[in-house]
């Protein structure tokens, strides 16, 4: 992409209604702009980021045996009244009336829909087990939207919900769901701590929240350091943490008999990037979802659900890596791989120099960021650090007439000046 062509507005001045980096860096680097108080839109860079770190979610999903399908954002009312939700969901649920009277809502989440399609579809324990998600945009109408993207009122998640037929099948999905999600975190350079957590309005007896730490997190969370210690020998799975002690501030009580001395209680902020439920047949013996077991005897469905804040994760990584000039994207969701700066552009020499490693680059399958514009040396620097561009390769007047560029890395802020071969043999490696 050339800069000179891109969409991509820029802000100078720090945006007063922002009040954590995430937010005011999202905005600066023109990812994304307000419509209405929690709603936004996604601007072609922000969108870039949304759909890496959606890819990523799904391959991993994939990976797990989840499969994919997408349900409409626009529920009937009728179906959470089968729950029993429609009333308990309140003030957060955004109802609407269609043309003929009828009650519908813009889905919070899918829990009613997903054990309707089950339902009217699997007859069998045969069938069974079946882990299904989508990614798809939900409407809560929180009471104080903020931060951005992190608590938005309209937002993009993913959820799974899997379907078994025993209590032992279900505790298998939620272990698969488990270990999906932190290899999908650890994928976007991010640690995230599964804590246990309360299953609130999901309902449920099993559930954990994924958080990453970050000071400006919402939830005040408390765990054992021996967490860090199995996470360094990557030993982390359902089992083991178990017996840690890691929970949210809702559920921290100092005399739990699990609770760690004071030096090995770490207590810190979270971002919570994912929340896993396991309910039991909460939502199926409601909806009646019944399949025939393997004696001919009818078994209510065993369900639990999974959710990712896939728009949420935009703002927390970022929250997570970035320094006072701007996002450093890690390389797995960056928007671009490479960053070219023209120190000159108008000069044959530059533009022929960066035309050429532009085209190199791109054939090579990357990602690249041409700043071809016709602005000060400064402003260059200072926008590709804002956007975050892992990799920059500097090329000026001066370099060229000696085959010389430079290459900076944006997360360790190393410089080295490379032959143009070195620099594009070490950026295709
Ligand atoms: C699990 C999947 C659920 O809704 N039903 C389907 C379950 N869980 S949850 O914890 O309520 O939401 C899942 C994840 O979605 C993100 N999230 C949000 N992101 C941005 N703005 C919001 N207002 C918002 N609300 C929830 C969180 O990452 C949460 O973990």
């Amino acid at each position: 992409m050339r800069l000179s062509a891109y969409f991509l507005p820029t802000l100078k001045e720090i945006p007063a209604e922002a009040q954590i980096a995430s937010h005011r860096l999202m905005l600066r680097s023109g990812m994304i702009r307000q419509s209405s108080a929690g709603i936004y839109s996604w601007l072609p860079l922000g969108l870039k980021v949304l759909r890496k770190i959606e890819t990523i979610v799904r391959e991993e999903q994939d990976r797990a045996g989840a499969q994919e399908l997408l349900m409409p954002t626009i529920q009937p009312a009728e179906l959470w009244r089968e729950s029993g939700r429609y009333d308990a969901y309140g003030k957060e649920m955004l109802r609407i009336v269609d043309r003929h009277d009828r009650e519908m809502l813009y889905g919070p989440t899918n829990e009613e829909l997903i054990t309707q399609i089950v339902r009217d579809n699997i007859r069998s324990y045969r069938d069974l087990p079946k882990i299904l998600y989508h990614i798809q945009w939900k409407f809560r109408d929180e009471v104080r939207p903020r931060f951005g993207v992190m608590r938005g009122r309209e937002f993009l998640m993913k959820d799974s919900y899997s379907f078994d037929i025993d209590y032992e099948g279900a505790r298998k999905s939620y272990e698969t769901m488990f270990t999906a999600y932190l290899k999908t975190f650890k994928r976007m350079g991010l640690t995230a701590i599964p804590m246990q957590a309360d299953p609130g309005a999901i309902g449920g007896n099993l559930s954990h929240e994924f958080h990453i730490l970050a000071e400006t997190g919402e939830s005040g969370v408390f765990y054992d350091v021996a967490y860090d210690e199995l996470a360094a020998r990557g030993d982390i799975d359902l089992d083991s943490l178990s017996r840690l002690y890691a929970v949210t501030d809702e559920k921290h009580d100092p005399n739990a008999a699990n609770v760690p001395p004071p030096d090995r209680l770490k207590t810190a902020r979270g971002i919570e990037v994912g929340h896993i439920f396991y309910f039991g047949t909460k939502y199926s013996k409601a909806m009646n979802a019944v399949v025939t077991g393997p004696d001919g005897a009818p078994v209510t469905l065993e369900m639990g659900s999974y959710g990712i804040g896939v728009s949420r994760l935009v703002g927390a990584i970022i929250e997570s890596s970035h320094d006072d000039r701007g996002i450093i994207w890690p390389e797995a969701v960056a928007p671009f791989a490479v960053g070219i700066i023209n120190l000159k552009s108008g000069d044959s020499r530059c533009d022929g120099v960066c035309e050429d490693v532009y085209r190199a680059l791109s054939d090579h399958g990357l990602e690249v960021l041409y700043d071809d514009r016709d602005e000060r040396a400064g402003v260059k620097f200072a926008d590709m650090d804002l956007i975050g561009v892992p990799w920059q390769l500097v090329v000026g007047p001066k370099g060229v007439a000696a085959g010389i560029v430079e290459l900076k890395n944006r997360y360790s802020g190393e410089k080295q000046e490379l032959s143009l071969e070195s620099a594009l043999a070490r950026l295709t490696a």
